[in-house]
């Protein structure tokens, strides 16, 4: 198959791909029925399908092209960096230009503390990486029973062992014995779902009080580290109340705790500053990235790693043995520093957080006015409307799930790309996205809401 001009009908596509393809987080017979959206080319927010439709990506892909798409100026760095070093790695006391320089760079634009980084391919490579890290790092201390890692119902933090392990979504840890022994987990400070009557800060303070009640009921002594993402993404853009990371960062300091913030969405001015822990003056040990790092032009993921743990693991560590061939790839590390040369001169997150964040905050906000929409809420440029049978009461639909997905084959249908978790819409536009661009999101959000009002009434 010609795969990049002259390629064959959609339908062609969508049997070869039927035939041959399994695609994550899929049911294969339902999409099989229907046949896969084929996806061929994109521009600054838009993608185009097989079929000629333009369709404004209001996910970002996947929560990562934070760049926009078309950037030929990374194209040219990955092709300059493969005609000169296609591969090399970074085991046997090697580096190579591109890694070294890259790093340098993340330690400039990661908050201070932050100064070295372990490349991976993945954010959940990276949050493997940082589980084996934290339980050679209290080893290290001579306390390796502090083994156990907290995270949170309904966060995510990857697909690996480790990462569904970490993360708490109810159905991966309901396939193939997840999660893996180690990881306990506490709720999630998700006020508007399950707030009840309680007051937002008060309840913020509520759920960070749960990582003191798990500390203490595994054990001080066995704990050694707390997982979190500043917004929950894949949750469902779940925004906590102001009390609460200063308190789960007063928790974490009373009992020694590692602070893990899983920056993989977050990261890279997805929530108006550089990073969720600018917005949210949270202050990591350990930082998993990936996604807006590059952009998603080229995989790479990394762990960036704060003065105690690497104090720890270069002064007296002997080997770390963990690794993978492509940590520190050439050409992901040109597609990297290609895209934060982008983002730092052309100030794309400072243009972001001064004129577009306060307008989509603005137009966001609008859609609260639907009939379906209990809350609008949003970051920077991140958002969610959460949809509900009745508005005053909060009370959900029954059946939870299908009234997103109603919403999201609608949003389909009207060539606007937004994701559906559960009955929670969501979105995360490239950081480029304009006013004008931002009027069609809204726009084409509300059409495709009135759509899903009328198919259920
Ligand atoms: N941490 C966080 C916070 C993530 O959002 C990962 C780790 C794992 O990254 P990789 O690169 O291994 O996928 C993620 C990924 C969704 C969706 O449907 C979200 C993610 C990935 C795929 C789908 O919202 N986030």
């Amino acid at each position: 198959m010609n795969y990049l001009e002259n390629f064959p009908p959609t339908a062609e596509i969508q049997r070869i791909d039927a035939d041959h393809h399994l695609h994550p987080f899929t049911d294969h017979g339902a999409l099989n029925a229907r046949g896969s959206r084929v996806i061929t080319r994109a521009d600054g927010v838009y993608v185009w399908d097989s079929e000629g439709n333009r369709i404004i990506d209001g996910m970002a892909g996947l929560w990562c092209v934070n760049v926009g798409y078309g950037r030929r100026e990374i194209a040219d760095a990955v092709h300059r960096q493969l005609l000169q070093l296609p591969y090399y790695n970074t085991f046997f006391q090697t580096t190579h230009p591109a890694a070294a320089e890259l790093s340098r760079i993340l330690a400039e634009v990661t908050p201070d503390g932050l100064d070295r980084v372990f490349f991976t391919n993945s954010g959940s490579e990276a949050n493997d990486t940082v589980l084996r890290m934290v339980r050679r790092f209290w080893e290290l201390e001579g306390k390796p029973e502090r083994s156990v890692v907290v995270g949170r119902r309904n966060g995510y933090h990857g697909s690996t062992m480790a990462g569904a392990s970490l993360g708490g979504m109810a159905a991966m840890h309901a396939q193939g014995g997840l999660p893996i022994p180690g990881i306990v987990h506490i709720g999630q400070p998700h006020w508007y779902r399950e707030g009840g009557d309680m007051e937002r800060e008060a309840f913020g303070l509520k759920m960070a009080a749960e990582l003191e009640e798990a500390v203490l009921s595994v054990g001080a002594d066995k704990v050694g580290a707390f997982i979190g993402e500043p917004i929950q993404g894949a949750g469902g853009v779940v925004i906590p109340p102001d009390s609460y990371w200063p308190e789960i960062q007063r928790i974490c300091r009373k009992y020694d705790l590692l602070l893990i913030v899983d920056e993989v969405i977050c990261g890279f001015g997805r929530t108006g500053r550089w990073f969720g822990s600018d917005t949210f003056d949270i202050k990591p040990d350990l930082m998993p990235i990936a996604k807006g790092m590059s952009s998603g032009y080229v995989p790479i993921g990394g762990v960036m790693v704060g003065g105690r743990v690497a104090g720890r693991l270069i002064a007296d560590g002997g080997e770390f043995f963990h690794g993978f061939t492509y940590s520190g790839h050439p050409a992901a590390c040109a597609a990297a520093i290609e895209n934060l040369r982008i983002l730092r001169e052309e100030k794309i997150i400072e243009r972001a957080a001064a004129d577009t964040a306060p307008y989509f905050k603005q137009r966001w906000s609008e859609l609260a006015d639907h009939k379906l929409v209990g809350e609008a809420r949003m970051t920077g440029l991140i958002g969610a409307l959460e949809l509900v049978r009745d508005k005053a009461t909060r009370q959900p639909f029954d059946d939870v799930g299908t009234v997103g997905t109603k919403c999201r084959d609608a949003c389909f249908r009207n060539n606007v790309v937004m994701r559906a978790v559960g009955d929670t819409m969501v979105v995360s536009p490239p950081l480029i996205i304009s006013r004008d661009e931002i009027d069609e999101l809204v726009s084409l959000a509300r059409r495709s809401l009135d759509d899903t009002l009328a198919e259920i009434s």
